[in-house]
């Protein structure tokens, strides 16, 4: 019998209500951090794996965070919903957000793989804002999955976001954000249409640099090649 089958897997809302005496903030930042852990050191593994077989690391670092008691209530009420924790745990679906950062855009793509074949992982939605940006230029590969969390007697699916981007991407969208929040939302229009145009070369440097990456791994191959003929 499995784990899961002898303890059955419940929902967020029904472990917040077995936990009564306890805080259910805190009971709910428990379970999003415990979720938080175990997929970066799931990552972590991948990356160790990827390193051990192909002496190359696919992630260059990875962060992970818990979304602040501000942003979770100021995300409810842009999005219609008043504050509270049920709300909270149905509609905000980045509480636990991991972020990974690479160096190549098709480190991105094999990473969604790796993730996507982890059986204890479900791929809950994919947003590929590579293939079809924002309209501000915003470029990132998002999977929202969920993780069971194993507890005493219970084990509880918990959602953590996980977005994929290069160092190139990171950099704008970190320059974005905060212009975003600066102007809470309402940069004057010169601004937005720079930003744009810096997506717009963010785009082709890593374009450049993939190919140059290609190119580089082309060489060694040949002098490989020509050694061992
Ligand atoms: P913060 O302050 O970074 O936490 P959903 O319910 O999943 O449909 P959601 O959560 O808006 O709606 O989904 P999405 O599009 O996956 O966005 C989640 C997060 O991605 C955002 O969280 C940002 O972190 C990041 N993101 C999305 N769009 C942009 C963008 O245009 N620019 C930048 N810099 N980041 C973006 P928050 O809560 O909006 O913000």
């Amino acid at each position: 019998m499995t784990y899961t089958r002898r303890f059955g897997v419940i929902k967020m809302q029904n472990a917040i209500k077995r936990y009564e005496d306890v805080d259910s903030w805190k009971t709910i930042i428990f379970l999003y951090t415990s979720a938080l852990k175990e997929v970066e050191t799931k990552l972590e593994i991948l990356n160790d794996e990827f390193r051990h077989v192909h002496k190359y690391n696919p992630i260059e670092h990875i962060k992970t965070r818990i979304k602040t008691p501000e942003s979770i209530v100021k995300k409810l009420k842009r999005n219609g919903y008043e504050a509270s924790i049920e709300n909270m745990v149905k509609y905000i679906n980045d509480i636990a957000g991991v972020r990974l950062i690479c160096s190549f855009t098709s480190d991105i793509y094999r990473l969604a793989e790796m993730i996507g074949n982890q059986s204890d992982l479900k791929v809950l939605t994919i947003k590929d804002y590579i293939k079809n940006p924002k309209e501000s230029g915003y470029k990132s590969y998002h999977m929202l999955v969920s993780v069971p969390v194993f507890l005493s007697d219970s084990v509880v699916d918990t959602k953590v976001e996980i977005q994929i981007r290069t160092i190139a991407m990171d950099f704008w969208a970190s320059l974005e954000h905060k212009i975003y929040y600066k102007f809470e939302g309402n940069a004057p229009e010169y601004i937005s249409q720079d930003l744009r145009k810096c997506a717009q070369m963010v785009s082709e440097l890593d374009e450049k640099m993939l190919s140059l990456n290609e190119a580089i791994l082309a060489c060694v191959e040949k002098e490989k090649d020509g050694k061992n003929s």
